[in-house]
């Protein structure tokens, strides 16, 4: 019996669904408080489900209102475990998912009074070597990408970018009390965090040139230790016009964010997404592919376009110039990627355009018919699965990412076109992950009444316990490690998950993967403004 394990607020849908055969034809909702029944509702819907393999039914109980603790309970079918109704459900989980970022600071220290038992000295500061030369430089700051250590700059692109729309969006929900260093100096604690990381990307481009480095990393994974243990020579990769385009983009977004409060920072910002631009007009495309010894996180790609749409979209956005309207015209015109992944970032790309200033009423319409035609696939796909999320039978690595970033997607379309079923269905994306889905787990370290324990994650794995608010990758039917194929083989698509610190393809954590949870949050409406 799965339902979102933290809860809903008072006037959301809320379905519940049971897994497998069942004899039952009623539930009830019984208040965990008073111990009475507030609500008998009938089980339906019947239907079998080619990702999980099961037949399920589901219940809905949407007018059960009224502030509490309940579960679900039936004759036959057994319970749920107790989950809340009431306005401020989501906040714990949403300042969490947050802080996220900041406990994975890398170059400080994070002092016991803020990060707890995974505390530790500054790590990562020596001199990094630029790959293939003798030349070092100072990369040191930002966020260590997941799991591991390193630090890669199209990673931090879609983190960054999901942040800075989500405050766009809701600036009420981030406060100057979230628990981060810099809480309390009369900042929106989101300007803070996500200033951390423009810091260490200006750092991340040749001044010369204005391209910018891939990443930085050891040549490979450290052992489970704690970051300052971390000690081997740090490399600098090859320059990639995929991190170039990606940072032009987020640094141009930085200028439009900052400028109000910062317009000295703002425009620091701006002069280095256009210097950035200025290397992509005379470079060719330069997918990036790991030197044959480094062994760190690729991030490769197959086509720098979206990329490239993407900053031309938000140059254009952040100075209204026509030579980034031309580009963007030109790859309107072409196929590019879609999506508000890592790798994919065509919809960053049409975010920005859609809330640009342009005249140019043809092109903006192709724009919005291309997101309201992705979100209205997005709800036929929820629609046709038993847990109301998008990804069909497909289940990759990170792929509670992608269901979040489908989210995103629908949160898009609402924008353009008021159609409440996007809002709905988005909804029902961040229920699965909160443990409306077929492992019965809220995916969250530390919230709702079951959630994963043993996270791919090195602090949580030294300090043997998981830092709270961490969404973990989720099911990935790849079995692409050697727990995940010892222990996971033959089972359904959306059930190839395990809840242990060697599966890191389904059980590892990441910066872009709490992003979107931080984003669906707000831009829901679920935290902050009311
Ligand atoms: O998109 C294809 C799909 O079309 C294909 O049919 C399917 C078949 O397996 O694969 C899909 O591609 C997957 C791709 O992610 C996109 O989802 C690949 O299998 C999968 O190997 C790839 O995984 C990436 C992984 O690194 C390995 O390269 C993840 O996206 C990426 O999030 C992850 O990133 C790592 C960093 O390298 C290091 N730091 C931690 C981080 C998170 O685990
Ligand atoms: O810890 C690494 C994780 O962050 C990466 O996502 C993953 C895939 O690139 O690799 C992990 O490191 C493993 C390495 O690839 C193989 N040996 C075991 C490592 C885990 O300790
Ligand atoms: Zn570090």
């Amino acid at each position: 019996v799965v339902l979102n394990q933290i809860g809903y607020k008072p006037e959301e849908t809320k379905t519940v669904v049971f897994r497998g055969a069942i004899e039952d034809t009623k539930f009830s909702v019984v208040s965990v408080d008073t111990g009475t029944t507030v609500y008998e509702g009938n089980i339906s819907n019947s239907r079998y489900d080619a990702a999980t393999q099961e037949n399920t039914c589901s219940g809905d109980f949407s007018s059960v209102k009224t502030p509490g603790t309940y579960k679900i309970v039936t004759t036959h079918a057994g319970e749920s475990y107790s989950f809340k109704i009431g306005e401020d459900v989501y906040q714990n989980v949403f300042t969490d998912a947050f802080k996220m970022f900041y406990m994975q600071r890398c170059g400080q220290e994070l002092t016991s009074t803020l990060a707890g038992k995974w505390s530790h000295p500054t790590c990562h500061t020596t001199k990094a070597k630029i790959y293939g030369t003798n030349e070092t430089i100072d990369v040191s700051g930002g966020w260590h990408d997941a799991g591991d250590y390193g630090r890669y700059v199209v990673a931090t692109s879609k983190a960054v970018a999901d942040l800075l729309l989500a405050y766009g969006d809701n600036k009420a929900a981030f406060t100057d009390q979230m628990g981060i260093s810099e809480s309390g100096n009369g900042v929106s604690d989101l300007l803070d965090e996500v200033k951390n990381q423009l810091d260490w990307m200006f750092k991340m481009q040749n001044q010369t040139n204005g391209g910018v480095y891939h990443k930085v990393t050891c040549a490979s994974f450290p052992g489970y230790v704690m970051p300052q243990e971390e000690t081997g020579q740090l490399i600098v990769c090859p320059i990639s016009t995929t991190a170039t385009a990606d940072f032009a983009a987020v640094m141009a977004m930085g200028y439009e964010t900052y400028k109000d409060s910062d317009l000295a920072y703002a425009n620091k910002c701006l002069a280095a997404a256009k210097k950035a631009w200025s290397y992509l007009e005379q470079a060719p495309s330069s997918n990036f592919k790991n030197p044959s010894d480094i062994e760190t996180g690729e991030y490769g790609d197959t086509s720098d376009r979206d990329e490239r749409y993407w900053a031309a979209a938000q140059l254009f956005k952040a100075t209204g110039e026509a030579k980034y309207h031309e580009a963007f015209k030109n790859y309107v015109n072409q196929k590019v990627e879609i999506g508000f992944d890592w790798g994919g970032v065509g919809n960053y790309g049409n975010t920005a355009y859609l809330k640009a200033a342009s005249t140019d009423t043809a092109t903006y319409n192709k724009v919005k018919a291309s997101i309201v035609s992705q979100a209205n696939d997005i709800v036929t796909a929820a629609k046709n699965d038993s847990y109301g999320v998008s990804n069909g039978v497909n289940y990759y690595w990170g792929s509670n990412m992608s269901t979040l970033n489908n989210a995103l997607t629908l949160i898009t379309a609402y924008s353009v076109e008021a159609n409440a079923d996007y809002l709905k269905w988005a909804k029902e994306h961040l229920n699965y992950c909160l443990g409306k889905n077929a492992i019965g787990l809220c995916y969250v370290t530390g919230y709702g009444a079951t959630s994963p324990k043993n996270p791919h994650h090195r602090p949580s794995i030294v300090q043997k316990a998981a830092i709270p608010g961490m969404l973990v990758g989720g099911p990935n039917a790849s079995l692409e490690d050697t727990y995940a194929k010892a222990y996971l083989k033959g089972m359904a698509p959306a059930k190839c998950y395990l809840d242990h610190i060697e599966s890191y393809s389904t059980n590892e954590v990441d910066i872009y993967w709490n992003s979107p949870l931080v984003a669906t949050l707000t831009r829901l409406d679920l935290v902050g403004k009311v």
